[in-house]
């Protein structure tokens, strides 16, 4: 009986070990909001992530009424120097890839592009930035990244 207790117990332990195990791997989730409009305009010049977030779940809200084909928004991180580069070239991408080269790896994240009343969100891993970094922030529909963009900070 008392090995029957035994097994039992180390069956809860390792249940229990289970159970813990995934919460602290899956850390801290900081969540950003931001929004742009059909005027080609995001709604913030700068989005700050805090050094102790594991993840980033960022929501891209489109407050106006504007089809995505003709007042399309995305939201894309890249590094600063890569901007123009990387959105000259997401132009060629077209709507259906989002104006994202597809497995680009200048794009550290990015949604997909909305149109008006239309919400998206996407989630990354802060593995991927560096402390200190100089990151930026656009919207790759083609033409829109000269003044839909901002300054993205981590840590
Ligand atoms: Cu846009």
């Amino acid at each position: 009986m008392s090995l029957m207790r035994n097994a039992l117990a180390a069956v809860a332990l390792i249940g229990a070990f289970a159970v813990v195990a995934p919460v602290e791997a899956a850390g801290k989730t900081c969540k950003l909001e931001i929004s742009g409009n059909d005027l080609m305009q995001f709604d913030k010049k700068e989005l700050k992530v805090a050094a102790d977030c594991t993840e980033v779940e960022v929501t891209l809200k489109h407050s106006g009424k504007l089809p995505a084909a003709s007042m399309g928004h995305n939201w894309v991180l890249s590094k600063t120097a890569d901007v123009t580069p990387l959105a000259t070239a997401g132009m060629a991408a077209e709507l259906k890839n989002n104006y994202v080269p597809a497995g680009d790896k200048r794009a550290i994240a990015h949604s997909k592009v909305i149109g008006g009343g239309e919400k998206t969100s996407v989630k990354f891993a802060t593995s991927v930035l560096t402390k200190g970094g100089d990151y930026t922030f656009f919207c790759s529909f083609p033409g829109h990244f000269a003044l839909m963009k901002g300054k993205f900070s981590f840590g």
